[in-house]
């Protein structure tokens, strides 16, 4: 039995799994950094405990503290969201032997995934597809030539220790070979402390389409269908949806059934992700697992009502899946918005800082899970991601139309977010025709950040805006930053200010 957690993470992820605790009846402990001493999740949690500096490094990193908690608080859990401990093979390990449940894989399971070319050999030893190419290490600059002519170019040269794009080199001509080699290598060496890389035929203009898996420790695997994520900007992803347009109910079926054989050939327990890279003549090769709950997960509870968390908690005390595969289908379709505090306009620098008002979207189909308020300071040592804004409708074209509705209701002011390039992501013709790959923002920049976009569509907005600040009554005769919002200063915004209304 589980009948307190402790939450090793912060932010909307902390808040997340802080929510499906309170509705398990299981107390919830947070921990929290000197930078995070007025974050929300410290207020929502039964608990809270301070565990040192804002740095992660001696924070939110440091095994010994949060075990410390753990047993202070008399946690028999620990639920480490994403990021930070959640696939540290030591921290899995280190629970276990204190006899606190990790809610997440094993040690060995951490350890063969987060090892690429180890994940690689296991994929091919149980049957799933993954991309062609080698399963050892280059040694040397005369396999690296032997090798690559035997794959055949292009092809990617990737760090085993790497993933997520990290410590990767696109190869495409024989004079490339070895310098391209010796450069993913150094940085590789330098990045990882391991210089370990291996050869992938390389994959044109692939979708990044991931699936949802469950595992129990009564050996049940099931998949909770696909996750496209293939909107991303240099390897982060910006939306996410399901189902993909790019899906086939056969392709669905199988891609499903090598998710789970791939789950299973490690006895998976626990929530993971399975990603894919597919080609435009839907050719599907694997590409790693993400052995955590993912930011993305969100989507997949929409249309298929299951609560992820809740499995996690349940699988991780010993209880089997509550589902059965042929349970589940996809209702709807789901659209996940990342909400960056960053400039889209100056080369998406980030913008932390003081979130003077936050106006958050409502109504019919909106999840938004977030948690930033109004006088919040966003902290500069971790992720800039204010929030997601999950909407669901009963196709796609209703789930853009809610979309493009709940961007144009939320307002931050304080602080500069990408809302308005989001907007414009769904309004671009690739995305809403739903034919789009990993390519699409480097293909569409221009229009994502045509300057127009950011002052003449929202008139009606910056005067929305400027009554929130009237009726907050937060103004003290200076010039409000909130303009720093827009990329031009809206003329309705400056009418209002000549007119005195913001200052009545
Ligand atoms: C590839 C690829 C093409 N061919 N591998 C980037 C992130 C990492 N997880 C794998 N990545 C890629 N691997 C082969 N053999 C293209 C990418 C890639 C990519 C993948 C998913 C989402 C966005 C991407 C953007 C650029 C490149």
């Amino acid at each position: 039995m589980i009948n307190k957690i402790l939450i090793a993470n912060r932010g909307e992820i902390a808040i997340r799994v802080i929510h499906s605790c309170r509705e398990m009846g299981i107390k919830s402990v947070a921990v929290f950094s000197e930078a995070d001493r007025k974050s929300k999740h410290v207020r929502l949690a039964d608990e809270a405990y301070f565990i040192g500096p804002a740095p992660s490094s001696e924070s939110y990193l440091v095994i010994d503290k949060i075990i410390d908690v753990a047993k202070k608080s008399g946690a028999d859990a620990i639920h480490p969201g994403y990021g930070f401990l959640s696939e540290n093979a030591e921290f899995s390990d280190r629970c276990k032997s204190e006899g606190i449940v990790f809610i997440g894989p094993t040690s060995e399971v951490i350890s063969v995934m987060g090892d690429k070319i180890s994940a690689r050999k296991k994929m091919i030893a149980a049957g799933v597809q993954v991309v062609p190419g080698t399963k050892d290490n280059i040694k040397n600059d005369e396999e690296a030539l032997r090798i690559v002519k035997e794959v055949g170019l292009p092809v990617m040269i990737k760090a085993s220790a790497g993933g997520g794009g990290k410590g990767m080199r696109l190869v495409k001509t024989e004079e490339e070979i070895i310098p391209g080699v010796r450069a993913a290598k150094s940085e590789a060496l330098a990045g990882f402390g391991d210089d370990t890389v291996y050869v992938e035929k390389f994959v044109n203009n692939p979708h990044h389409i991931e699936f949802q898996v469950l595992g129990d420790s009564h050996g049940n695997v099931i998949h909770l269908f696909e996750r496209e994520c293939s909107v991303q900007r240099r390897h982060q992803k910006v939306i996410e949806e399901t189902p993909s347009p790019l899906m086939t109910p056969e392709l669905r079926a199988i891609m499903g059934e090598q998710a789970v054989m791939a789950a299973k050939a490690v006895n998976y327990v626990g929530a993971g992700t399975v990603e894919f890279l597919v080609d435009d003549d839907l050719n599907y090769y694997f590409l790693e697992m993400n052995t955590r709950l993912q930011v993305e997960h969100p989507i997949t509870e929409q249309v298929t009502r299951v609560d992820l968390v809740r499995q996690q908690i349940q699988v991780a005390a010993g209880m089997a899946i509550e589902y059965k595969q042929e349970d589940l289908f996809q209702q709807g379709h789901s659209i996940e918005a990342r909400i960056y505090a960053e400039n889209p306009c100056e080369n998406f620098m980030p913008s932390p800082g003081i979130v003077k008002n936050i106006l958050e979207p409502l109504g019919p189909g909106i999840r938004h899970d977030g948690y930033v308020y109004s006088g919040y300071e966003i902290p500069i040592y971790y992720d800039p991601m204010i929030s997601k804004l999950i909407v669901t409708g009963k196709n796609r074209v209703q789930a853009i139309e809610r979309m493009k509705r709940a961007l144009y209701s939320y307002k931050i002011s304080g602080v500069r977010t990408n809302i308005r390039f989001l907007n414009r992501i769904l309004e671009s013709k690739d995305f809403a025709s739903g034919n789009y790959n990993t390519q699409f923002i480097e293909n569409n920049i221009d229009f994502l950040i045509q300057k127009e976009a950011y002052s003449e569509d929202h008139k009606e907005l910056a005067i929305a805006a400027s009554f929130i600040h009237y009726l907050n009554n937060n103004s003290n005769g200076n010039e409000e930053n909130d303009d720093k919002a827009d990329c031009n200063t809206s003329e309705w915004k400056s009418f209002g200010k000549r007119k005195g209304l913001m200052r009545l």
